[in-house]
């Protein structure tokens, strides 16, 4: 038997959980931005409708995405990259918001990465079923910088592979507030997401959102 009380913010719990070299876990440290995330989410995904963007090989991505802050990350039949302009406008990117930044230097400072200015924010949109198969992140600059990752709503399981394609891999339950930093010799280890099993958040409905904030530039 459990109590609504146990469900409130304010009284879930916070901790942190090495995940390799660099990488770290930040359970719960979203939570206190919750309300401040969800309407800033709002104000980029009216500003920049989540989309389902094309592979090169052709594919429709079965996560839907958009971004903000200068560098958008962008797949078409080009390849991937990192763009100024919104693709399906034309126009800048909407503004990273100040909770989101905010919250991305004080997690990078939390795994002992100091100064985090991210200038690029990309919005991954999950549905039950949709999943992200095993890659790198490797179009940014400098693998120098960190990169911070905020989950809301429906848990995920994340994979935290090597660096090697077929190295096993780390399964990682990520739920809501959950914020994961990976730097240093983790910065490009292959990672994925499981299919995301079918759910209803009380706060988010049947979807999880990931916010990811990168130095691109
Ligand atoms: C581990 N997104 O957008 S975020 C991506 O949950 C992406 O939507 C996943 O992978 C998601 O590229 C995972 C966490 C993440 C981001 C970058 C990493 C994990 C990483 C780089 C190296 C190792
Ligand atoms: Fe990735």
């Amino acid at each position: 038997m459990t109590s609504d009380l146990f469900d409130a913010p304010e009284l879930r719990q916070r901790w942190t959980e090495p995940l390799g070299p660099g990488a770290f876990v930040l359970r719960g440290f979203a939570l206190d931005d919750e309300a401040a995330l969800l309407s800033a989410l709002d104000v980029v995904i009216a500003a920049a409708p989540l989309r389902h963007m094309v592979t090169p090989g052709g594919f429709e991505m079965s996560v839907a995405m958009t971004n903000c802050g200068r560098l958008g990350w962008v797949s078409d039949r080009r390849g991937y990259r990192y763009d100024e302009q919104d693709p399906l406008s034309g126009l800048a990117w909407p503004a990273l918001p100040g909770v989101f930044l905010g919250l991305a230097a004080r997690a990078a400072s939390a795994a002992g990465f100091e100064g985090f200015q991210p200038d690029a924010c990309l919005v991954n949109q999950y549905q039950p079923g949709t999943r992200l198969s095993l890659h790198q992140d490797r179009n940014e600059r400098d693998y120098g910088a960190p990169i911070v990752s905020i989950s809301l709503g429906l848990p995920a399981v994340f994979l935290f592979g090597g660096d090697e394609r077929a190295d096993k891999s780390l399964r990682v339950q990520l739920g809501h507030g959950d914020v994961v930093v990976w730097g240093g010799a983790s910065r490009l280890r292959y990672h994925g997401v499981l299919p995301l099993k079918e759910g209803e958040h009380p706060v988010l409905g049947r979807r999880r959102i990931n916010i990811t904030l990168r130095l691109a530039g």
